[in-house]
């Protein structure tokens, strides 16, 4: 049996829950991960990149539990010095954490890719799985808003996801190019699967989306496309997905979420709570199963990678 390969679209707290499953399951050379970059920004002079940390966390051990995002054991010296000098303190940085910030800058600015610096620092955690970043060029997300435009760490911390949203750009998105890896991983003859995490579709997958060829390189592919809803009975489980999905008018059930993605999508899981709408999602053009996918425990991640794998090798088996 020849190496199948699978490939995790993912961002965010939640992507990264699923992305720990599946690196249980699949070794390093079977699994790697192509994550969002849009919620990257210039902090205190740092190049900051939430969701490569949250993963490279989460797959190194090293992940604050309860927040998700953050190295658990931290410390808070810098910041609550920093703030105590008039700086901003609406961004927390850890004492741990800002030693990845601060390396991440200093080898960006020596001139290494993002991509490089990123295997660099998840080799220094003992990541072994590859992490793609959607692109080596910055394509920040702004969230536009009522108000005016918003950098997404303004919208998602400092403004606490208040602002009702409007519709998000992807900056720089036509100029942006999938890092060469992650387009052979993809053009990979042995590619068995695409997962789509259970991340927010709007800020943590559309951004990796709006990247040129990566749709392309979704529909072009024989490997099954698979999604799992990050909507469970009507709820995100975590961050602003269905406040996002109210404000723009979209009904914040798993079927929207379905027809978001609709023509990338092979497969769609959805929570055993919104079974009953499988068949409406059938009715898309999309297989759709239940299963549990609040994932709490370990054993709930690497459960719901299991069930996404065999949903995959079904799909492929009954082509
Ligand atoms: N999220 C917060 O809600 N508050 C914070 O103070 C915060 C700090 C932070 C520091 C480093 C990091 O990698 C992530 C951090 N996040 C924080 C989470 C981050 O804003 C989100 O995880 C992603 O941007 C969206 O998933």
């Amino acid at each position: 049996m020849s190496v199948r390969r699978y490939l995790a679209l993912t961002g965010g707290v939640g992507g990264a829950k699923l992305g720990l499953g599946l690196a249980q399951r699949l070794g390093p050379g079977e699994l790697a991960f192509l994550v969002n970059t849009g919620d990257d920004f210039e902090h205190l002079g740092l190049h900051v990149s939430p969701d490569l940390d949250t993963l490279m966390y989460t797959l190194s051990g090293l992940s604050n539990p309860e927040t998700g995002w953050g190295r658990a054991g931290e410390s808070w010296q810098f910041i609550e010095s920093f703030t105590a000098l008039g700086g901003e303190g609406w961004f927390n940085l850890g004492d741990r954490d800002l030693a990845i910030h601060v390396r991440r800058t200093q080898r960006l600015r020596e001139g290494a890719s993002l991509s490089v610096v990123t295997r660099e620092l998840n080799a220094a955690l003992g990541v072994t799985h590859p992490i793609f970043p959607m692109s080596d060029a910055p394509v920040p997300t702004r969230v536009l808003t009522a108000d005016g435009p918003l950098m997404f760490q303004h919208y998602f911390v400092r403004e606490r996801c208040a602002p009702a949203v409007t519709g998000f750009e992807f900056h720089g998105a036509a100029a942006a190019r999938l890092v060469p890896a992650a387009a052979d991983w993809l053009a990979d003859p042995a590619l068995a699967g695409i997962v789509l995490c259970p991340s927010n579709p709007y800020v943590s997958v559309d951004p990796v989306l709006a990247v040129p060829g990566v749709r392309a390189a979704l529909a072009a592919t024989r490997a099954p496309v698979v999604a799992v809803s990050p909507i469970v009975a009507g709820l995100a489980i975590k961050g602003p997905t269905a406040k996002m999905m109210a404000e723009l008018g979209v009904p914040n059930t798993a079927v929207a979420v379905a027809a978001h993605y609709r023509e990338l999508l092979d497969g769609f899981i959805v929570d055993d709570s919104d079974a009953h709408l499988a068949a409406e999602i059938e009715a898309l053009g999309i297989a759709t199963i239940a299963a549990p996918t609040v994932m709490v425990t370990l054993a709930d991640r690497t459960r719901l990678a299991d069930i996404a794998i065999r949903f995959i090798q079904d799909l492929e088996s009954s082509r």
